[in-house]
Formats: structure tokens, C-alpha cells, sequence
């Protein structure tokens, strides 16, 4: 397998970043809004999978071999997650994809990326399911030559890696706190009781959303209920939900499920135990993610806001590959577009770092459009 010739820059991750953003997304890193906006839409991944057609031949007209550990195949999310890197990385537009779902373990993923340094592949993306963890491998894949690319989730312990694609998930967690706020204001709910559902335990996706949100929470003197994982997944959810509503009957007006899957769960758990929920029921019911499904539960009035998260990473994962092949340096963090969902009762004004955050009402057209 030819070794592809790789730049200095893949020994580490330099602080430049290139802000993806515009709609109700915001970075709230001063420095990325220096840098240059470019709008990170669903059209773009047509127009970035069309420019992929036309350079699908590489320099020499060898594939270009490329490993993904990913998370596993917990959520919608999760799903659109793998698609979008399927669809990019295939023959027709120059790549053989080595692809491993590792089903939410973490031993699993470290042996996947192990495989593929020994399959002495010219390129690992990792997706990783906690933030931690991480050094030893990715010293083995600088040593082997093979460069990293992360996407989605952070690694926290090590910064081995060329590039990443992902979110900010305590924008996200602020988001959900900073609407809270002013719709609850605006709905004149004086006081805020809220449950949360929170994602994998490690996962820097459930790390920054807990922490967005409890910010908002703290300063605003909300009562926390209660925090318990439901490891991003429905049956999770709903058994946390099961539990919620036993051990705290009729005292929370808020739940917090940090991805739809868990909101799903929760649905069916709130209405097992006829507790009413969305726009016009007892309970404020907030979600991440914002995938197809979500939004027609927040269309359907379940919902009450969902905040996107952002999955189609394989057009900018290409990006960095493409710039790296021929012999640039290719941007070392790039943001994802991202929105806030609701129904236009629900749409209110709000800020992020007193920066003006936009809704987008969720109609069939935007469902239509979504991942
Ligand atoms: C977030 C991603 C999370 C999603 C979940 O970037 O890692 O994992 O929010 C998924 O749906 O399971």
C-alpha cells in the first residue's frame, strides 16, 4: 500500500480554525470568527460530493485507503453520521473504505484503529466514543505515518491528529439553556424543574451539552432534578424517563434529552405514565440533534426545541484529505452549520455571549431538507 508523502504539519493540531457557520449556529471562540466563514449547508455536500467526481482520480490512480472507527449505530444521528462518510468515501470517487462500527466500546474502536495502522492504511478517521484515552494510539499511528483525522467528538488527552470536523456541543448546551430561558419568560413558567437525559458518559457531545446547559442553569437559579445516562439510544431514554417519572411525580416541568433518541423514549415512557408534554402540555420537552424524526415530533407539537447537531462531516473530511494529497496544509478545525428547531409559538429571541442567536420554524420543507 503506497505510503502517501504527508506534510510536517500531521505531527499536531495547530489552533487555526475555520468557522462553518451561519443560521442560528454560533462558535462562541472569538478566534474562529476571525476566521473565513464558508456555509456548511446540505447543497455544499452536493457541491463538495460533485468536485470529489471530478479529482477522483489521485496523483498515481491508486485508491486512497482510508479507516473509520465509528461510534456504533445508536441514533438517527449516528446513521446519517456513517452514510455521509459512506457515500464520500467510495470507489467511484477515488477511496477504499475500511469501515468499523464499534458498537459504542471503546476497547473496540483503540483494536479497529490498531487494524487498520497494521493494514498500513494512508488515512484512520476517528469518530471517538469518550474523549479520553486516546495518546497512546495515536502516538502509534504518528509513528506508522498514517495521519488521523477526528470527527464529531473531541479527544481531550492527546493531540496526535491533523484535523477536526465536528460541533461545539456547549454552544449547544447554551442554546438549550439561553431558549429555555426566554421562552419560559415568555410563557410566564416562573419556575424551571427539570430532569435531564443525558448522552454516553465521557462522550464529549453529552460533556458539553450538560455543561452549556447547567451554566444556564446555575446563573438563572434553576432546580436540577436529576441527571442519569441514556447512552444516547430510545430504550435508554425511556428507561431513564420510566424512572423519572416514579421518583419525581409531578414535581419537573422540563426534560432535557440530549439526543432525539432519548426524546423518543421519553415519549413513550411520559406516556405510559400520562404525563403531558410539548407546546401545549404540562412539560417542556428539549432535544438534540434536530434529525428528521425529531423534527416531526417537534411538527407533531412533542417537541417543544430541538438543537441541531450536525452530521454530515464526509464532504470536509474529503477536504482535508484532498488538501493534504496535494501537498497544502489543510484547515486543523472546522465548525459545522448548525440551527435551532421549533414551531413558530415556540420561536423566541435569544442570545449566546450576547450574540444574537436565529430560529428556524420547522415546516415540511425543512423537515423535507433534513438529514
Ligand atoms: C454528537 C454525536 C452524538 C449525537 C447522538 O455529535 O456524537 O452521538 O448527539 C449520537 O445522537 O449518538
Amino acid at each position: 500500500m503506497k505510503k502517501r508523502f504527508l506534510s510536517l504539519m500531521c505531527a499536531s493540531v495547530m489552533a487555526v480554525g475555520l468557522l462553518a457557520g451561519c443560521g442560528g449556529s454560533s462558535d462562541s471562540s472569538s478566534d474562529e470568527s476571525a476566521a473565513t466563514e464558508e456555509s456548511a449547508t446540505a447543497s455544499s455536500e452536493e457541491e463538495a460530493s460533485a468536485d470529489i467526481k471530478a479529482d477522483a482520480d489521485t496523483s498515481d490512480g491508486e485508491l486512497i485507503t482510508v479507516g473509520f472507527a465509528q461510534v456504533g449505530h445508536e441514533s438517527d444521528w449516528r446513521t446519517a453520521s456513517t452514510k455521509s462518510a459512506q457515500d464520500v468515501f467510495s470507489e467511484e470517487n477515488g477511496y477504499e473504505l475500511s469501515f468499523v462500527d464499534c458498537d459504542n466500546d471503546s476497547a473496540a474502536q483503540l483494536e479497529a484503529v490498531r487494524s487498520f495502522i497494521e493494514q498500513d492504511l494512508d488515512y484512520i478517521i476517528i469518530d471517538p466514543i469518550v474523549s479520553t484515552g486516546w495518546d497512546t494510539v495515536l502516538t502509534e499511528c504518528e509513528e506508522a505515518g498514517i495521519p488521523v483525522i477526528v470527527i464529531d467528538r473531541t479527544i481531550d488527552d492527546s493531540d496526535k491528529y491533523v484535523a477536526w470536523v465536528g460541533s461545539n456541543f456547549k454552544t449547544e448546551g447554551l442554546a438549550a439553556g439561553e431558549w429555555l430561558k426566554a421562552y419560559a419568560e415568555e410563557k410566564g413558567i416562573s419556575e424551571i424543574n427539570a430532569v435531564v437525559i443525558s448522552g454516553t458518559t465521557g462522550a464529549s457531545a453529552q460533556i458539553g451539552r450538560s455543561e452549556g446547559f447547567q451554566e444556564i442553569a446555575d446563573r438563572e437559579g434553576w432546580n436540577i432534578l436529576d441527571e442519569q445516562t441514556g447512552d444516547f439510544t430510545e430504550d435508554g431514554g425511556q428507561e431513564v424517563m420510566e424512572n423519572y417519572c416514579k421518583s419525581y411525580e409531578g414535581q419537573f416541568n422540563v426534560v432535557v434529552c440530549q439526543n432525539d433518541n432519548e426524546a423518543f423514549g421519553a415519549m413513550t415512557a411520559m406516556d405510559n405514565a400520562g404525563v403531558s408534554y410539548g407546546p401545549n402540555g404540562d412539560v417542556v420537552l428539549i432535544s438534540f440533534d434536530a434529525c428528521t424524526a425529531g423534527l416531526e415530533d417537534v411538527a407533531a407539537e412533542k417537541i417543544t426545541a430541538d438543537f441541531e447537531c450536525n452530521p454530515l462531516a464526509g464532504p470536509f473530511v474529503d477536504e482535508v484529505i484532498k488538501t493534504i494529497e496535494s501537498g497544502g496544509t489543510p484547515e486543523t478545525e472546522v465548525y459545522m452549520v448548525e440551527h435551532w428547531f421549533a414551531l413558530s409559538d415556540a420561536i423566541v429571541d435569544f442570545e449566546i455571549d450576547g450574540e444574537a442567536q436565529e430560529m428556524t420554524e420547522v415546516t415540511d420543507d425543512v423537515i423535507e431538507a433534513q438529514y
